[in-house]
């Protein structure tokens, strides 16, 4: 079915195999809470384990842009320096190699990052010099390091506004559950794009 609003439905995605990062802002906490509840519901619900989905703050939405960059550059150096099928311990003494447990974190860099912010507008100009250089920064993540941030900061000119896309008032929605599904939908598509 289309929708006028709304990305519609994607293929049924398999998020089995994807390593996924939510970083939010603090600041709105009463609104950033279940936006990052609803997004991580859907992970869950498509299949992304419990285990590979990492979840950080920062002070504000202004942080969000470096906050991504460096937690996916770490992610890489950590899947660079730490083989799957793991060595424990001694790593000269193959008897020592150990199978990596089912419920242990992948050590791969992650495959989509969720930033999540809410800012609404005050009485100063601070509201648009913080929404434009955070959606440029997030975008520029996005495209020099080649992994999927999707863009969750909601910009809203009033606290009632941002209610509604987080599902807290009655014929709302939640827009984190999108950002969810977005996530594992490119986290998918990137890796096929590859
Ligand atoms: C300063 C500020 C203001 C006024 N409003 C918001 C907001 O609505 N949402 C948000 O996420 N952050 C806000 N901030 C904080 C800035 O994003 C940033 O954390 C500080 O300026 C410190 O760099």
């Amino acid at each position: 079915m289309t929708t006028l609003k709304g990305p519609g439905e994607a293929a049924a995605l398999n998020g089995s195999q994807l390593r996924i990062a939510i970083v939010h802002a603090r600041w709105n906490s009463t609104i950033i809470e279940p936006l990052v509840a609803g997004a991580k519901a859907v992970l869950l619900k498509r299949g992304v384990k419990e285990q590979n989905i990492v979840i950080e703050s920062v002070a504000g939405s202004w942080e969000l842009p470096i906050a991504v960059q460096r937690l996916y550059s770490a992610s890489q150096v950590q899947a660079a320096s730490r083989p799957s099928g793991d060595l424990l311990g001694a790593s000269h003494d193959l008897r020592a190699v150990t199978p990596t447990p089912a419920d242990a974190p992948k050590k791969q860099p992650f495959d989509a990052i969720i930033a999540v912010g809410v800012l609404i507008k005050g009485d100063t100009m601070h509201f648009e010099y913080i929404a434009e250089t955070v959606s440029h920064g997030l975008m520029r993540v996005q495209l020099d390091f080649g992994v999927p941030v999707i863009f969750g900061v909601l910009t809203v000119l009033t606290e009632e506004q941002a209610q509604i896309r987080a599902g807290m008032i009655e014929g709302g929605h939640n827009h984190g559950e999108d950002w969810g599904e977005a996530a594992v939908e490119m986290g998918v598509k990137r890796n096929l794009w590859n």
